[in-house]
This record gives C-alpha cells, structure tokens and sequence, in this order.
C-alpha cells in the first residue's frame, strides 16, 4: 500500500479522499491555491503545498505544479477527484511517465471515453445497449446527413464527439433544421474542443438520467454497484440522486450491470467508472462513461457498504477487489441532496463568509462538506459547498429523514438552494417514483411565470 498520496483537487471531495486515506493509514498532501490556503481540510491533511493563485488554470489544472508537489513531497499516488483534471489522459499520462502512480484508469482508456464516438463503438462492441443511431462519425456528404437523419426518424440529436455532459449538442425536429444545425454543431465543437467530429442519435423525448456504478481491478475482476436516478437537474447540473432508481425492476438492473461490468473486462478498465444512460419506457440507452469517481457516489455507499474512494486507492495499489458479484447486496434506499451556494430560484452564484453554519445529524444522515462556521466560500470554483446523504430501509423512509435533515440545516451569510430542496422533497411527482430529466426546469419555468 501506498504510504503518501497527493490529492489534486479542493472542497469536499478533497476531505473525501482525506478520509479515505487516514482510515487506510497512508499520509496526505493537498494542493491549494491561494484562495483555499485557510480551508480546514487544507490543514487537516498531513502536507499542503501551494500551487499557484486562486483562477483554476493557474493552480488546479496546472500539471507541472502539481507534478514538482508531488516530486517534493515525495508522494507515491496522486488521486484527482472529480472536476479538474480528472478526465484528463494528458495529466494521466504525465503523472506515470513521472514515476508516480495515477489513482484512475489508464491514459488509453480515458482517452477511449473521452470520445464519444470511440467510446459509443467500444461500449457497443462489448455489449452494451446504446441509443438507436448510426455508428461512427457523420459525414460530410449533405445526402448521406439526410439519409442517416431519415433512417433513424426525427427528432435526432447531433453530437460533438469530443463533447459530452451536456456540451455541444443540439435537437433537430425537421428535415430543414438539419444541415444547419449539423453545420452548428460542428464549427462550435471545433471552437470548443478543437474537434469537428460530430455524430447523429435518436433523441428520446422524456427520458430519466440512470447511471451504473463499477469497480475494476487490474487482474481482470469487475463488478457493479448498482445504479443512481440523477433525473433531477438543471443545465446538466444534478442537484438531487438516489439509489436505486425508483420503479427499476430488478431483474433489468442485474442484466445492465453485468453488461456494464463485462465490458469493464473487455476493455481492461481499471478503477471505479460509471456508465451513463438514458432510460425510458424500461429501457436502457447508454450515452456516455466517466472515468472518475462521482460527486454521488456517497449514495451508493450507502447502500453497498463499499467504500469507493478506498477501493479506488486500494485498486491503483494493485490490489485484487475484496468480493465478486455475489457478496455485493443493495440494502434500503439513499437520496442526496447537493448544497449549492447560490439563489434558491434565480441560481445566482453567492459566494461570501458563511456566518452561521449548523449540519444535521441523527440516523441515516451523512454529511459531506467542507464548510464550517466563518468559511470564506471562494468565488472562484464551483458552488457546490457539500451534500447531504439520506439513508433509510425504504425510499419513503430516506426521504423522510432528509425533509428531517434539510429543516434541522442552517446557513447563514451566504444564499444556498437548501430552501428548494425543501420543496422537492414535498413535490408529489418526486414523491410518488420519480421524474424525468426535464422536469425541475418545467417545474422553475411554472415558477417564474406564476410570480
Ligand atoms: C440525449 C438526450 C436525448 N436523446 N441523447 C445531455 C448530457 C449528455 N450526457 C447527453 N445528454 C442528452 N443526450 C439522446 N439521444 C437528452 C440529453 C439530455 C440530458 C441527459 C441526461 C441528463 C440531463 C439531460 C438534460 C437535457 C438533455
């Protein structure tokens, strides 16, 4: 096992892998940027270092920084969390050819998923459900674009391949939309990820968003932890997840999962990876994989009693996955609610000291954040400062206790979107199994039309 790791990333997930670390025995040294020099987890943690001010290009994305913090500290293993450079092959493959080892899949493989189209081939050739479509990139013949477009029946989406979480895509209903829309998609995805490269999907009206959680180790062993419903978001931003998604029949999640953890055997993955997918009228369409560990996957610790982050480390160690397939049990339900330092309904970003802080607590409650009383929320990174996990024997029962633990939350000095939580938690379609993906920004536009 490794005795030092350095953790390339801030906030809560920083603390996250802190924890992870302390429980396993190994040494921590956390990178900052100026802005995060006072933070608690920064201290906390048994090194810090420094690495340059507070805009994230000059300090969380600046690789030779990270890798000269890494050479002085003496580190062996360097986790990037999520964000950052944590779909990064380059910083990936940066970190081994330094010597080090990368807490994550290989170079290769980051870079598979990072492609979309690559990523769509490789998950189909494996096995793996994909969204109706026409495999590979879209030409550039106009007839051929037409042709695709007829065969697979409008509306479609047009995709940039080098895209992905929401970025780069556009709806065409009509024939006449088309090329345009194609020729969009494509000079905005040269300007945004330096790639034309675009391809062609049925787009699929009302879907819910359901990901699958795996773990692979590097001796060929892969098994899935079950899904999440991350339906509940705003601008590709997730604000509520559960696990497991209400309403799925289980025999279909075992089917998907093992789809999910045999292609992670056929491709080598290594590390924790989720797949992402569209479901609807009971079934699934796989779009994207991530190869990092997720902002929720506290919720499907929850209800597995693995600790991901640990594995992940224990993984990149070259250890063997402690249990196959059928030790993993799914126990009760998780909801999480993300603690977003903003408006509640304008989503205006509000950083500032935090005066007043109080976290719930009581049973079923767990609490991951950073954020303390006198806490300078930085203005310059994401405004997520911590979530909250509800876990009970049922799904009635877990949100029960999170409507608990949003009254008992109490912040004060800074806007959070706690006050919206309140009222999701009280919104009878929620309530009742569930929603799709465009439902919480139907739900704010009702909203803002009524006032
Ligand atoms: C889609 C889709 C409908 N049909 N693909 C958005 C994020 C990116 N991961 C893929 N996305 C979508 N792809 C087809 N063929 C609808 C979305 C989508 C979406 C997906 C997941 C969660 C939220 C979303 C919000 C809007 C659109």
């Amino acid at each position: 096992m490794f005795e030092k790791i350095l953790i390339a990333n801030r906030g809560e997930i920083a603390l996250r892998i802190q924890r992870a670390c302390r429980e396993l025995g190994i040494k921590t040294v956390v990178v900052h940027s100026e802005a995060d020099a006072d933070a608690k987890y920064v201290k906390l943690a048994d090194e810090s270092v420094c690495i340059g001010p507070p805009p994230s290009s000059l300090s969380y994305l600046n690789i030779p920084a990270i890798i000269s913090a890494a050479e002085v500290t003496d580190a062996q293993a360097i986790h990037p969390g999520y964000g950052f450079l944590s779909e990064s092959a380059d910083f990936s493959e940066r970190v081994e050819k330094c010597g080090f080892v990368y807490i994550g899949p290989r170079a290769e493989t980051i870079r598979l998923m990072g492609d979309k189209v690559s990523a769509k081939n490789a998950m189909k050739k494996a096995g793996v459900p994909c969204v109706p479509g026409v495999d590979g990139a879209l030409s550039d013949n106009p007839a051929e674009i037409i042709k695709t477009a007829r065969a697979i029946g409008y509306p479609v989406i047009i995709k940039a391949s080098g895209g992905g979480g929401g970025r780069g895509m556009r709806v065409v209903h009509t024939e006449a939309a088309l090329l345009n829309a194609v020729t969009m998609t494509r000079s905005e995805a040269q300007a945004a990820f330096n790639n034309p490269m675009v391809y062609m999907e049925k787009f699929l009206e009302n879907p819910r968003h359901i990901e699958f959680q795996i773990l692979a180790d590097q001796h060929g062993n892969a098994v899935y932890l079950g899904e999440r419903d991350c339906s509940m978001q705003r601008r590709h931003q997730k604000i509520i997840e559960e696990a497991p998604a209400p309403l799925l029949n289980l025999r279909l999640r075992n089917k998907i999962g093992e789809r999910c953890a045999e292609a992670c055997r056929k491709i080598g993955y290594r590390g924790a990876g989720t797949f992402e997918f569209l479901y609807e009228n009971e079934e699934f369409f796989f779009i994207e994989m991530n190869t990092r560990v997720q902002v929720e996957h506290g919720i499907t610790e929850l209800i597995t009693g693995v600790d991901i982050v640990q594995q992940q480390i224990r993984i990149a160690a070259g250890e063997k996955l402690p249990f196959r397939q059928r030790d993993i049990q799914f126990r009760g339900h998780a909801i999480e609610c993300r603690i977003n330092a903003e408006h509640p309904y304008k989503f205006t970003p509000s950083p500032g000291r935090i005066t007043s802080w109080h976290a719930p607590g009581g049973p079923g409650i767990r609490v991951d954040s950073h954020a303390y009383n006198n806490y300078l929320v930085p203005s310059h990174y994401d405004s997520m400062i911590g979530k909250i996990m509800a876990y009970g024997d049922t799904r009635e029962q877990a949100m029960a206790r999170m409507r608990t633990a949003l009254s008992e939350m109490w912040v004060e000095g800074i806007d959070t979107n706690i006050e919206l939580h309140r009222e999701l938690l009280q919104d009878a379609a929620f309530m009742s199994g569930g929603t799709s993906i465009h439902y919480l920004e139907e739900r704010i536009a009702e909203r803002t039309k009524g006032k």
